[in-house]
């Protein structure tokens, strides 16, 4: 009997963490009292692939097709096949350009609301293998999809569900033909890391729209290649509500859903659709709103923006690619607000990233890596009631301290061991917890009295602040409410010479 304890927990010790159970999704009803809703909130955490997803912090939109060349956003799905002809084409530049500015993972347009698909797909003419682009026989998802593996970058594919070339559109027949086409992508590339829905349905060529059938293609994905992450019309991951690649002051992972629909426990597949209630002001997910939806689910946001004002590239849009400096409050405000930036770079008409989007990128991601090359903590001593304060400097964000929120365990006092000049602190919740930080204040010691260097809402995975600089020798950061026992993962104080924050 003792041996087969023994081995039964020897099993469990070896069980990898991806094969235990997350509880992403949990129903909730009109008997529960407030707090245990809130409780019920604070236990909800991501799944293996939402998790994996999160910890990428910065992926790429790839915008490129047959608008590249007609010079317009949304296509017709009337433009002839032979316009289409990136002659230079280097997806390889593509990638490497993404991976260079700190880019994870890159999310290519296989086909825009135009229908024109960069691959030579059978389910229609309407694709490259009618181009004179390498006399037919190109194939742009899979040089991206190779240069990624080459180059050790995730990659996603956007397949829009408007189609507006093809004659089924509008018709049952229109979702088995996605299927379709679902499932050459996913089977003929390798790994897919991310599958991308837009929400846009308009009409088709013969003036109908389409009843997407989402739940079908769902499990479709899910058979063909369950790692990925289906967002934003999808399930794992939720379109911030913008396209500015800004979050919100308060955003939570863990929001309301399914308002007037029926889910089943534990089902994440009928999630076709943004959260209950107000998703426009500047809290989401917070004590009030938890009850906007008959469930709650851990459905984490990502900022999708375009380096350009447009999503694909236009000559006319050379002088208008966003700046570093602007580039870097982007960061702050989506991966700095507990989000996955996804940031849209558009080859040009020979297929190439041009010089003028590569030099912001270059300075952008060396402003990042001046900003957060020294964490002034490192060498730090917990002086209050924490001492172990190695789990928030160790790189790891799924270590951490927890705080039961009772008499004066909500601080970490900190000694700085000499006067350090600060303005930018760094914040990370071990999310495989919970996302349960609801506001706090991060001090400063002047000497006589402890004074307040800035203060937040959320935390989450990541929460970026920045606040006129201070110099001081001991800080400490005080949880003021949070739900349960919140769990800190890593902290870190930077400078920034060049933050303009007053
Ligand atoms: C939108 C689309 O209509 C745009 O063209 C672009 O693809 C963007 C990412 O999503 O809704």
């Amino acid at each position: 009997m003792k041996k087969r304890i023994q081995l039964m927990l020897f099993v469990i010790m070896l069980t990898p963490a991806c094969f235990s159970q997350s509880k992403n999704f949990v129903r909730i009803d009109k008997s529960m009292s407030d707090e245990e809703v809130v409780n019920i909130a604070a236990t909800i955490t991501p799944s293996v692939q939402q998790l994996r997803w999160q910890r990428l912090e910065i992926t790429g939109f790839i915008h490129f097709g047959m608008n590249t060349f007609t010079g317009r956003e949304w296509g017709e799905g009337k433009d002839d096949p032979k316009l289409f002809n990136p002659a230079a084409l280097d997806a390889r530049q593509w990638v490497k350009t993404c991976k260079d500015a700190g880019i994870k993972q890159v999310i290519l347009t296989a086909k825009h609301h135009d229908g024109f698909c960069l691959w030579p797909t059978k389910t229609t003419e309407y694709s490259v293998k009618n181009s004179p682009w390498k006399d037919g026989k190109g194939d742009v998802v899979k040089e991206v999809a190779d240069a990624c593996k080459e180059l050790g970058v995730g990659f996603g594919i956007y397949l829009s569900p408007w189609d507006r070339n093809n004659a089924s559109y509008g018709t049952p027949e229109y979702n088995d033909f996605f299927i379709e086409q679902l499932t050459e992508l996913l089977t003929q590339y390798g790994k897919v890391d991310e599958v991308w829905f837009d929400g846009a349905n308009g009409e088709g060529p013969n003036g109908k729209k389409q009843v997407y059938d989402f739940e079908r293609w769902y499990a479709h994905i899910r058979k063909l290649q369950p790692q990925a992450v289906i967002a934003v019309s999808g399930p794992d991951v939720r379109w911030v509500g913008t396209e500015t690649g800004h979050g919100r002051e308060q955003e939570w992972s863990v929001v309301p859903v399914g308002k007037n629909k029926k889910y089943n426990e534990g089902s994440q597949t009928k999630a076709d659709e943004p959260p209950s209630g107000n998703n426009r002001g500047q809290v989401l997910g917070g004590r009030s709103q938890l009850r906007d939806g008959d469930a709650l689910k851990w459905y984490p946001a990502e900022m999708d923006v375009s380096i350009r004002p447009g999503w694909f590239y236009h000559e006319a849009e050379d002088q208008k690619v966003k700046t570093a400096e602007y580039l870097k409050e982007i960061y702050f405000h989506s991966v700095g607000r507990n989000g996955v930036l996804l940031l849209n770079i558009p080859p040009d008409k020979r297929g190439l990233i041009t010089d003028f989007d590569i030099t912001v990128l270059k300075s952008w991601k060396a402003k990042l890596d001046k900003i957060f090359k020294t964490n002034l903590l490192n060498d730090s001593k917990g002086i209050g009631a924490v001492k172990k304060i190695k789990p928030l400097l160790d790189g790891n964000d799924a270590t951490h301290i927890s705080f039961s929120m009772k008499g004066n365990d909500n601080v970490v006092e900190l000694d700085l061991k000499k006067e350090q000049k600060f303005n930018v602190l760094l914040l990370q919740e071990n999310v495989t917890i919970g996302q349960r930080v609801e506001s706090f204040v991060f001090e400063y010691y002047d000497g006589k009295e402890w004074k307040k260097a800035t203060e937040g809402t959320t935390i989450g995975f990541k929460r970026l602040l920045e606040f006129p600089a201070v110099t001081a020798s001991k800080v400490r950061l005080r949880i003021l409410s949070a739900r349960l026992q919140p769990a800190l993962a890593e902290m870190g104080l930077y400078f920034d010479d060049e933050n303009k924050v007053k």
